[in-house]
């Protein structure tokens, strides 16, 4: 009797063939689209400040696995990546990193200033924290409304020793607000370490005096984040208010792009990339898996290199905004009209 051809290993039980091969090549497109803004950067083409989100992809990939139509997000200025996770064009993208017209802000936004309301993206903030209590606010909203929505609110360590976190958490929890904190922690605000900034290190445990509940995962596991994520999702929808998660993650690139990348010894960071990998990860699982076969990878690999090309075209093409754009943008123009549904 001829025998049957090995069984291929079955997806880990919390995801599918499917979604694993979407987690890699959503991971992908972050990763391919940082590094040619990194090389656009480096030819005078994107000016100002540009945090670059590499080696952090499965944060926010693995959490907007857990998201719905309606959910939220609001992040600091390392806010490319979660652009693209939710689904934002790599075109308008890459155009308001060059300053360009057909950029999310019209070129005057720049990389820590756009904005989607079709995605519910509300930013991009170059203030340390100052998103924390703003995506309080919108959880507040989607309360008020009655409505299941989640607020994702994206924060780093470093921010994480701000005042206006608990002052945010405070009335999350008095409130019962819908929304996750989840605490990127890359192990470092600018130069300075976790270690050296800050006493207590358990950042997920700092809720506890506020009744919230949270925990720390592993960020270069991206089925952990969903697996973290789902849990967090579920118990705000349940309206039982907010839920921290500490995402214990890496950067490989420096702060942003001007980096003297001093504080750090290289071996540390090619130790991480070699190790611990989060797209590196995913790809095992499905090559051993046989999810998928070398050949259907490459396929992807092509895939989003054409997207980020053709992003970067886009964005070299597209003309700068012209002068009178100076005068629009600052105002509403019109106030908003109709109930709050509508307007929401
Ligand atoms: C209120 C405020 N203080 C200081 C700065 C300067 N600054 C910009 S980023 C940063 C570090 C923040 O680190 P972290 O929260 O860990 O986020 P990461 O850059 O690692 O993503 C600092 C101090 C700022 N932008 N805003
Ligand atoms: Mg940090």
């Amino acid at each position: 009797m001829a025998r049957k051809p090995a069984a291929s290993k079955p997806a880990p039980s919390n995801t599918s063939k499917d979604e694993l091969l979407k987690f890699y090549r959503d991971m992908l497109l972050i990763r391919r689209f940082e590094e040619k803004a990194g090389q656009l950067y480096g030819m005078g083409l994107i000016g100002g400040f540009c945090h670059l989100y590499i080696g952090q992809e499965a944060v926010v990939v693995g959490l907007e696995a857990c998201a719905k139509e309606g959910d939220k997000r609001i992040t600091s200025y390392r806010d490319h990546g979660h652009m693209l996770a939710c689904g934002m064009d790599p075109r308008g993208v890459m155009a308001e990193l060059t300053g360009r017209e057909g950029g999310y802000s019209k070129g005057k936004g720049g990389s820590m200033h756009m904005f989607s309301r079709e995605k519910h993206f509300y930013g991009g903030h170059g203030i340390v924290a100052a998103q924390v209590p703003l995506g309080a606010g919108l959880a507040f909203a989607d309360k008020y409304l009655g409505n299941d929505n989640v607020t994702f609110t994206y924060f780093g360590d470093g921010a994480a020793n701000q005042g206006q976190v608990y002052e945010s958490y405070n009335m999350a929890e008095l409130w019962d607000l819908p929304v996750i904190f989840v605490i990127e922690n890359n192990q470092y605000a600018m130069g300075t370490s976790v270690k050296r900034s800050t006493k207590s290190t358990t950042l997920f445990g700092r809720g506890e005096a506020f009744g919230i509940p949270g925990e720390q995962v592993d960020g270069m596991d991206v089925l952990a984040v969903k697996a973290a994520g789902e849990k967090a999702v579920a118990h705000c929808r349940a309206g039982k208010g907010p839920y921290i998660l500490e995402i214990m993650t890496y950067r490989y690139r420096g702060h942003s792009m001007s980096d003297p990348a001093k504080y750090r010894t290289r071996e540390e960071v090619q130790k991480m990339r070699d190790e611990r990998d989060a797209i590196e990860n995913v790809r095992e699982l499905l090559l051993q898996g046989k999810h998928a076969t070398e050949d259907e990878l490459k396929a992807v690999d092509k895939e989003i290199k054409d997207i980020v090309n053709d992003a970067a075209e886009f964005s070299k093409e597209s003309p700068e905004p012209a002068a009178e754009e100076l005068w629009t943008d600052i105002y509403a123009e019109e106030l908003p009209q109709g109930s709050a549904e509508e307007r929401a």
